[in-house]
């Protein structure tokens, strides 16, 4: 990445962990710190292109279902279309970036959840190189207590369909890589909501602050 002034900034979190409003939230207090409106990107998806691979992992076909591996395959396809086209020249421009969602998905999801860590390592290093983000805050829920809040807002995808214990691994993922990068910020979600967002306005008060 060339030098430049703009960051890259993600929301991460299981269903129900908040991250519809955590976004909103980081969407202005960028705006107040830098005068202009962050790029919101959201994965799988932020292109035509990726919100169309968006639209087929998060659909059932019984008729021909969805593997694991073409699963990650997708994920990875919708992302390297989104930073290449989207997050690095936004970056490049000096622009900040605010991404519901990143890498950090594909490893908990894919590579905690359906086990597949060795090739989504392999795809990540592959496609993303040593891109990452300047700072990931993960909003972190009881899958129980997130899965109980998106299932009142209607009918659950493909994904959201899954048993508890595919989201207890992808949660037991995010917390062990949050352990190791301080770039991951873990944010207690299983609170009430304004808690939740005084400390992510705390968060970012700290890590950008000075920026
Ligand atoms: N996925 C993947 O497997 N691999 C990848 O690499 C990527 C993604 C990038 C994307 O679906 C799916 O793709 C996702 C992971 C997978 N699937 N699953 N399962 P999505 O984008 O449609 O879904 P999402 O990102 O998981 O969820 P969301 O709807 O955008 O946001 P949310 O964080 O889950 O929930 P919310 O809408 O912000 O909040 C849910 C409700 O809880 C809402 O009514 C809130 O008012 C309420 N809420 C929020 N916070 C609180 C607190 N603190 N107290 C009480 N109530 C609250």
């Amino acid at each position: 990445m060339q030098a430049s002034t703009g960051k890259f900034i993600v929301i991460e979190g299981l269903e129900g962990a908040g991250k519809s409003s955590a976004v909103a939230l980081v969407q202005s207090f960028l705006q107040q710190l830098t005068g202009n409106m962050p790029v919101c990107t959201r994965e799988p998806g932020g292109t035509p292109l990726a919100e169309k691979i968006r639209t087929l992992v998060k659909t059932v076909d019984a008729t021909d279902p969805l593997c694991d591996e073409a699963e990650c395959l997708l994920m990875y396809a919708a992302r390297a279309q989104l930073v290449n086209n989207v997050i690095k020249p936004a970056l490049l421009r000096g622009e900040w970036v605010l991404g519901d969602r990143h890498n950090l998905s594909s490893l908990a999801y894919q590579g905690g959840g359906r086990g597949l860590m060795p090739l989504v390592q392999t795809i990540s290093r592959a496609t993303l190189g040593e891109f990452k983000p300047h700072l990931t805050l993960y909003l972190d829920i009881p899958p129980a207590v997130g899965m109980a809040r998106a299932a009142s807002r209607g009918a659950l995808d493909r994904i959201e369909q899954q048993a508890l214990t595919f989201f207890e691994r992808a949660r037991a993922t995010y917390l062990s890589l949050a352990a190791a990068d301080d770039t991951i910020v873990v944010i207690d979600a299983n609170q009430p909501l304004a808690q939740v967002h005084r400390d992510i306005r705390h968060t970012l008060a700290q890590r950008l602050g000075s920026c």
